[in-house]
């Protein structure tokens, strides 16, 4: 197991000793990896474009989108031509460093599926330097995942060519080593892009969930899922105890399926109050907006609420790739630890504003205290 270095609040209080009896407690310790994510472990080859690079591979300014041929080109052209910087992505990914940030030592563990070459290596890196457990299917004949970033202002596209990630399968899932780390999990998070990997997967996490009344956090991830992939996603839904995503995303869920509305409350709304399997929570939809306030909707709940994002003075801010996965990443610590939406919600906006401020989906290291 890996110690992360840091000075955080967490990692100096001994891990029995119980603060509110003063004492060291009789009671057993927290469990460890409580919280569970799956999704696609990737390499980001990001680098600040230009309106002429995008339009040179037909890039939207704003998109995540899975490479074509004529994308092929793209991953040298950024390394070759525009310095591009090799960081650790792959969403989930990214969310599960950010919730291992804030929470003890030993408390996320992430599934995937990457080869055995330099991009997996890099990627240990980083897992290592958020103290992440990762159990990665490791395909040697096939490469490591990439999502070409191209940055233009606020803006981020991504091209994502998804190599070893794609043959994450079942029986990695069901390897009993793997499997009791889903048994012992207390939290599940998956990120929506893993519905073009391995569908029944999901399923299993979802239905694991449920079955032991445990939360189950869905990404929605991208237009593209919603659109899709839709037939995967409308399964999983009546596992969602939590579902998140971003304005883009909303709007794609609602013209998808039809909602006939484009008011991101009333999606939220509509999300919210979808069927739901394990009836003893209450499906809770969040859908962020940048730096427009974040909407939350409650199942049954009439009253939506909306929550200010953590305000940055503009020059700090770095890039916006991975503020969303930092988002869910603080939230979902905040689920773990079983706080308020309220509180859940701001630790994720404090997460969002750390990364924004840093190259790519990174957090601060030594670690900032929340
Ligand atoms: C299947 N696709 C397209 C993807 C992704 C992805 N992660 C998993 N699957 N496309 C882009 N990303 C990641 O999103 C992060 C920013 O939110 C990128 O790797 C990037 O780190």
């Amino acid at each position: 197991n890996i110690i992360p270095v840091n000075n955080s609040f967490h990692t100096t209080t001994p891990r029995r000793f119980s603060i509110r009896s003063n004492s060291f407690s009789k009671m057993a310790a927290p469990k460890d990896y409580r919280l569970l994510c799956l999704e696609n472990p990737l390499l980001d080859i990001q680098a600040f474009g230009n309106q002429e690079l995008l339009d040179k591979y037909g890039l939207k300014a704003n998109d995540a989108i899975l490479a074509e041929e004529k994308h092929q080109g793209l991953f040298e052209d950024l390394l070759q031509n525009y310095d591009a910087k090799l960081i650790a992505g792959g969403a989930a990914q990214n969310t599960a460093r950010g919730a291992q940030y804030l929470l003890p030592p030993n408390s996320v563990v992430y599934l995937g599926g990457v080869g055995d070459d330099k991009y997996a290596a890099i990627l240990h890196d980083a897992v290592k330097q958020a103290g992440l457990r990762v159990e990665y299917r490791v395909d040697p004949k096939i490469n490591t995942g990439r999502c070409g970033v191209v940055i233009t202002g606020h803006n981020r596209s991504m091209c994502t060519e998804l190599g070893a990630a794609n043959h994450y399968d079942l029986e990695h899932l069901k390897k009993p080593e793997v499997w009791s780390l889903v048994e012992n999990a207390e939290v599940y998070y998956v990120g929506g892009y893993h519905f073009t990997v391995c569908p029944p997967a999901i399923m299993e996490l979802a239905k694991q969930a449920a079955s032991g009344n445990k939360p189950f956090i869905l990404s929605l991830s991208a237009p593209f899922i919603c659109q899709f992939f839709k037939e995967p996603l409308d399964a999983s839904a009546p596992y969602w105890d939590y579902v998140i995503g971003n304005e883009g995303e909303a709007a794609a869920y609602a013209e998808s399926h039809g909602l006939n509305t484009t008011d991101v409350k009333e999606i939220a709304k509509a999300l919210a109050n979808l069927p739901k399997e394990n009836t003893q929570r209450k499906r809770v939809a969040i859908i962020t907006q940048g730096t427009e306030p974040t909407i939350v909707a409650i199942q049954g709940e009439d009253e939506v609420k909306e929550y200010p994002v953590h305000s940055i003075d503009p020059a700090k801010i770095n890039d916006t790739n991975g503020a969303g996965d930092a988002f869910a990443g603080g939230f979902a610590a905040g689920v773990v630890e079983g706080k308020s939406i309220e509180e859940s919600i701001h630790m994720g906006q404090w997460l969002a504003k750390l990364s924004i401020q840093e190259l790519g989906p990174s957090y601060p290291f030594p670690k900032q205290a929340y």
